[in-house]
Formats: C-alpha cells, sequence, structure tokens
C-alpha cells in the first residue's frame, strides 16, 4: 500500500456518480422486497394492536437501565449483523488503504446512509485519518461511531411536553409508516404516567382506521374522539380539540390518513386539518410528528419533503427499525433532512416506541459485547 495513494481523492463527480448507481440498483431491489411483502400483507389496516405484546416488561419506555438497552440492542440486531458485522470484517483487516475505504463507502451507502451522507463520512473519515495519523484499519471503527453520533446528536429531540395542558401532537405520513401504532404507544406511554390522553381518530378514510385506533386507545386506557367513516377529518380535529379542553386531557393525539385518491387531496386534507388545530388552539401544535417507515429506504426522504411543505413538520417517528438491516436510513434522515428524530420504533408493542437519544442509539449499535 503506498501512502500516496491513501489520501488520493477520487473526482467527486465520479465517485458520487459510481455510488449512486449502487443506490439505484439497491433501491430497485428495495421495491421488489416491499412488493413481495406488501403481497403477503393480510388485511389492510390490519392492527398490531390485536396481538400487541408487552416485549418489555418495564412500564417506562425510556427509563434507562441494562434490560432497556438490551431491548434496544435486540431491536437494532438487523442492522448489527446486516451493517455493523460487514463494516468489522472490511475493518479487521490490518492497514487502512484504498481498498478498504472503498468497501467501506459501499457499505455505508447498501446500509441506506445515502449517496450524499456517505460522501461527507468518508470525507470527514479520511481527514481523520490524515489528522490523528491512523494507521490500522480497526481504528477506523470508533471514528465512524463518532462521526455518525455526531450527525445524529445534532438533530435529535425530545418531544415537547407543556406544563400547561393540553400538549397537542398531529401524526402525519403515508399510509402504513406506523401512524396509529405510534400514536397507541404514546397513549400508552402518557396513560402510565398518570395522564390524561385523548386520541382524535382523523384518519377516515377507512372504518377499519378508526376501529384500529379505538383498539389501541381502549388498551392505553385513553378516550378517543370519532365520527363516520368519509367524515372530515379537519372536524374530527376541531372536536378533538373541544373535547380535550373540557374535559382537561394533558395530552391530545390527533391520527391522520396517510391515503387518499391522490397525493394532492391527501396534502391539502392535512393542510386543512393542521389549520383547524392550530386555529382552534390559537397557537401551533406542539408538535407535528412526521411517521417514517424505516424500511421504506431512501424514499422516505421525498416523502419527507412533501409532507414538510403540506404542514409544518417538527419532530420525526422513526418506525419499524427492527425490520430493516438498513437502520442506516436514521442518519441519512438526520443529515439530510434538517429535521429532528425523535422517537423511534423498534417493535409492535407498547414499549417498543423509544425516545431517540443518539448516545444510546450509537452505543447499542456499535457494542461489541453480547
Ligand atoms: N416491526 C414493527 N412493526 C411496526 C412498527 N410500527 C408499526 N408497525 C407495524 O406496521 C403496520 C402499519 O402500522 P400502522 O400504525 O397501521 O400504520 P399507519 O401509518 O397508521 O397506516 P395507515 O393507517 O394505513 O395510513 C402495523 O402492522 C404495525 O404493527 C415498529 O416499530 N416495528
Ligand atoms: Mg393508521
Amino acid at each position: 500500500m503506498v501512502l500516496r495513494n491513501l489520501f488520493r481523492r477520487k473526482g467527486a463527480a465520479e465517485r458520487e456518480e459510481k455510488l449512486t448507481k449502487e443506490q439505484s440498483v439497491e433501491n430497485q431491489r428495495e421495491i421488489a422486497e416491499k412488493e413481495e411483502i406488501q403481497q403477503e400483507e393480510v388485511t389492510p389496516g390490519k392492527s398490531g394492536a390485536d396481538e400487541a405484546k408487552t416485549s418489555d416488561d418495564e412500564s417506562s419506555p425510556n427509563g434507562g437501565g441494562r434490560g432497556l438497552f438490551a431491548r434496544l440492542k435486540q431491536g437494532l440486531a438487523k442492522t448489527r449483523s446486516g451493517f455493523v458485522s460487514r463494516v468489522d470484517q472490511v475493518l479487521t483487516r490490518s492497514e487502512i488503504d484504498e481498498d478498504i475505504l472503498e468497501e467501506l463507502e459501499g457499505l455505508l451507502v447498501q446500509a441506506d446512509i445515502g449517496v450524499s451522507t456517505t460522501l461527507y463520512l468518508m470525507d470527514e473519515l479520511r481527514t481523520a485519518i490524515k489528522e490523528r495519523g491512523l494507521k490500522r484499519a480497526d481504528e477506523l471503527r470508533p471514528v465512524l461511531a463518532e462521526l455518525i453520533g455526531e450527525i445524529l446528536t445534532a438533530n435529535s429531540g425530545q418531544l415537547a411536553l407543556r406544563e400547561d395542558s393540553p400538549t397537542v401532537y398531529v401524526v402525519v405520513g403515508v399510509n402504513g409508516a406506523g401512524k396509529t401504532t405510534t400514536i397507541g404507544k404514546l397513549a400508552y406511554r402518557y396513560t402510565q404516567q398518570g395522564k390524561k390522553v385523548l386520541l382524535g381518530a382523523g384518519d377516515t378514510f377507512r372504518a377499519a382506521a378508526i376501529d384500529q385506533l379505538e383498539v389501541w386507545a381502549n388498551r392505553a386506557g385513553a378516550d378517543m374522539i370519532r365520527h363516520q367513516e368519509g367524515s372530515d377529518p379537519a372536524a374530527v380535529a376541531f372536536d378533538t380539540i373541544q373535547a380535550g379542553r373540557a374535559r382537561g386531557a394533558d395530552v391530545i393525539i390527533i391520527d391522520t390518513a396517510g391515503r387518499l385518491q391522490n397525493k394532492t387531496n391527501l396534502m391539502k386534507e392535512l393542510s386543512k386539518v393542521y389549520r383547524v388545530v392550530e386555529r382552534e388552539l390559537g397557537r401551533p401544535a406542539d408538535e407535528v410528528i412526521l411517521t417514517v417507515d424505516a424500511t421504506t429506504g431512501q424514499n422516505a426522504l421525498p416523502q419527507a419533503r412533501v409532507f414538510s411543505e403540506a404542514t409544518p413538520v417538527s419532530a420525526v417517528a422513526l418506525t419499524k427499525l427492527d425490520s430493516t438491516a438498513k437502520g442506516g436510513i436514521v442518519v441519512a434522515i438526520a443529515h439530510e433532512l434538517g429535521l429532528p428524530i425523535k422517537l423511534i420504533g423498534i417493535g409492535e408493542g407498547y414499549n417498543d416506541l423509544r425516545d431517540f437519544v443518539a448516545e444510546d442509539f450509537v452505543d447499542a449499535l456499535f457494542a461489541t459485547e453480547d
């Protein structure tokens, strides 16, 4: 290995083109996989709550402690074996050379970290190699973890919770992203804390969606406002805010549709729901939570942009991290969207929703001990 080669940078455009090609092959494979999964799905909107498991005995969703950390690690098992283990295999080779860096670059793209974030990380790694005089490949592992940690820390946060009730969340996202499930988990979290929770069944597009939310509400011990299928979701939002005030709710969470006849109608409807919430409250909602399915891969990024145009998205809930080996999407979303990730879903059970704590996440992902 000639050291001179180590810092030789390929033309940025050439690298980007190569990675983008790899990414698009990867995307096509992903779409094919996703279509297969969708064909296997039973009834649309079938409730995960039907068999909602308390897969974690501890009632506090983010209380810390070994049990919860182990559960987080377990939730990230696919990404740990699909991405981190592969990185480790590459980095066990003795010396840092151009081949190793290229392989690492490829693994980052395959893990859904995305082309532009991968290029950023590789540039930072090369700088660190130079500045810190790194020679051995295994020295790259902690640097990679550190760089990912920096991105995540800068783009994470906690859900706003008001002292003066009610706290109001509006939850948006494409169909199947996990909105209703996330609302159910949040409702459970807050009722466990002794808070009065009111849900608004704002996905009036399908009767099944209203029933699904009701199952979660009942199990969590939360109240719910529902109208008939096909009714105006903005009217549901209006009634939910009014009822929440009248009943002294601490937390109000409004579900919305992820699918309508077409995207333009959906975005118009979401804007209207949000406007009504804001008007009734006389202030912005405390959070507009965009729910993103981690298994959607790079499509998550354009989706997020469209929803952000329709509503003032203030938080991302990234669901189904347990179902993907490409948890690198967390890094892409954090780096490219400019929206803080505040929640992650690592399973279908009540306790499988976590506050997104960047440091814990990186520790769980890169932990070496079992
Ligand atoms: N494994 C796993 N499954 C999840 C997670 N979050 C949601 N799901 C599942 O994803 C499926 C879709 O979730 P929903 O909550 O119905 O999604 P939605 O966004 O409300 O969908 P629409 O109402 O159709 O717009 C359900 O089967 C959930 O159980 C998660 O973190 N992990
Ligand atoms: Mg739903």
